[in-house]
């Protein structure tokens, strides 16, 4: 079932009906965003699009859209239904200690399943098809200019490999890449996601425990995001902020791929716990390992099978300004300083497939993943909050803004435990409002949501706001990364909350009175 790499996945789409190939030739500069941003409007997310003649860049062709449907996501998981990754996620969540022999018996089977997941290192792969260590340019590679006020050509689906300095686990996550020149990027991690982590611990790492915050190098960046990269340099351990302070020397390697099999590409996406690897994640959605080789430069692992592989380092001490792009929000996210990555070596199959997407106003590609993402999570929210029933998250609020969820209420104050819950819980964190609906309301539903929330609120006391971290995406907070969230109570409400009024019935036709409506239906001539 696991697809290979790239073009095995690719074939799968065009025996499913689910490809286009573009001959015409088109422009990576704004066009392949135009024809991109109409496909994913239509209504079924149409189809992913290959484009066969990218001007400027014979050789090369460049996959989007390929995640762009439901159909697709599940094409790409190889399931029929999203729920049958969610079940297996529960059939592993859910192991009883086994009871006599033939328990742990029965128990084989899952140990032998668990053993896919691990990835393997293999001696060479595809990738390694071309090493170019001297002789490469990055904008040899069919970068998008994706929107007009874009700060430049992004890289826009990579996955980005760290490791973290204190346990040698590795991560992959996908952080846009600003391509500044022949051999540097932006890296678009953002404070509060794993890699930003990994930067920040090779940092203390650096500079001792006892060191001080680096100086910021961005002297030609304006006072307010240079005030930004003294947040986002600064170890979050002790010592006040000192500009002129030691600067840690040094820096931390990374490695991208780009135009990896879908499993490994959508487990990038996944906001998954710090501690466990994508690798893995994809090994389980794939049943069947990852295959990984040594990379040339650093002390990484690549997918063997990945188109493309960009090898190098960020320096510990230097930001430069990122940005602006064109974002998931549907608005532009502002300049603001990240790291820069110096690429030192890039592999590549022969005839590369330049593997990218867009983003903008919702629905694009991205919404399909976040979908999937919002499926597969419930039984691991479930975990911490049993008494969540559904979540919805809706695509124009670009996941983060909104997630309705339904609970059963069991106890006084539930509803505000769950948000708090949610709050707390990985990057729910960035939920600016949640909305909470007793178990009999379908949150999928936004007719009765919708319903449900403005007849049962007394706006006052069910509405609560919290401060707390924001996306960075966020253009509205009070300050970057910092603002405040609101939940809205819309479950019933109880004597034991303080509400002695008696609560109304919801208004439903009794059966009998349906069932002799039905009978005289097709009589009556209505239809
Ligand atoms: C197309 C696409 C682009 C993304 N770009 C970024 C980005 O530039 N920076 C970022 O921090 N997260 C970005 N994300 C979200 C992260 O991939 C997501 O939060 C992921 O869980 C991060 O992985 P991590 O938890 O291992 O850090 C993007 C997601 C998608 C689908
Ligand atoms: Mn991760």
């Amino acid at each position: 079932m696991a697809y290979d790499d790239l073009r095995d996945w690719i074939s799968a789409l065009d025996r499913a009906g689910e490809l286009k190939r573009i001959r015409a030739e088109i422009d990576p500069i704004l066009e392949i965003t135009e024809i991109t941003d109409r496909v994913s409007k239509s209504a079924d997310g149409g189809s992913a699009l290959l484009f066969e003649n990218v001007k400027g860049y014979r050789g090369w062709h460049v996959l989007i859209n390929q995640f762009g449907s439901a159909h697709r996501m599940k094409l790409a998981l190889g399931v029929d239904s999203l729920d049958e990754i969610a079940a297996r996620i529960h059939q592993f969540l859910d192991v009883k200690s086994p009871e006599g022999l033939l328990g742990k018996i029965k128990m084989l089977p899952m140990l032998a399943e668990m053993g896919k997941f691990f990835p393997k290192t293999v001696s060479s792969g595809p990738c390694k098809e071309v090493i170019r260590r001297d002789d490469f340019d990055l904008l040899q590679m069919p970068v998008l200019r994706c929107w007009p006020k874009d700060g430049g050509r992004f890289i826009t689906l990579p996955c980005v490999i760290t490791r973290d300095p204190r346990t040698g686990k590795r991560n992959v996550g996908m952080y846009r890449m600003q391509v500044y020149d022949a051999r540097s990027t932006g890296m678009h991690w953002q404070r509060q996601k794993v890699a930003a982590e990994h930067y920040r611990d090779t940092m203390r790492a650096a500079v001792g425990s006892a060191g001080l915050p680096p100086a910021v190098t961005a002297a030609s960046s304006p006072p307010h995001l240079r005030s930004a990269a003294v947040d986002l340099m600064a170890r979050s351990g002790g010592g006040a902020i000192e500009p002129e302070g030691e600067r840690p020397q040094g820096k931390m390697e990374v490695a991208v791929a780009i135009g990896t099999e879908p499993a490994l590409t959508f487990a990038a996406v996944i906001p998954a716990p710090p501690d466990v690897e994508e690798f893995m994640i994809a090994g389980f959605l794939r049943q069947k390992p990852v295959e990984l080789v040594k990379c040339e430069t650093v002390d990484l692992e690549v997918p063997a099978t990945a188109e493309i592989v960009l090898e190098g380092y960020v320096n510990l001490d230097e930001l430069r300004t990122e940005g602006p792009f064109g974002d998931h929000t549907g608005f532009y996210s502002l300049e603001d300083l990240y790291p820069v990555f110096h690429v030192t070596c890039v592999t590549h199959r022969e005839k590369p497939i330049y593997a990218t997407t867009i983003v903008g106003k919702p629905p694009m590609e991205d919404a399909w993943m976040g979908k999937t993402i919002e499926r597969i999570f419930l039984p691991l929210m479930r975990v911490t909050l049993p008494e969540i029933v559904d979540v919805n998250l809706p695509v124009e609020a670009v996941f983060h803004n909104l997630m309705i969820v339904s609970i059963r209420k069991s106890y006084p104050g539930h509803a505000r435990k769950v948000m708090n819950g949610i709050w707390a819980m990985g990057q729910a964190m960035f939920t600016k409002c949640i909305v909470v609906v007793d178990e009999d309301c379908d949150v999928q539903n936004i007719r009765e949501v919708v319903l449900r929330v403005a007849n049962h609120i007394d706006p006052e006391r069910d509405i609560q706001f919290t401060l707390g971290p924001v996306d960075s995406l966020d253009h509205a907070s009070r300050l970057p990364n910092f603002g405040s969230k609101m939940g809205i109570d819309a479950t019933r409400k109880w004597p034991t909350e303080g509400f002695t009024r008696s609560w109304p019935d919801e208004i439903r036709m009794d059966e009998a009175t349906k069932k002799r409506m039905d009978a005289m239906w097709k009589k009556l001539g209505i239809e």
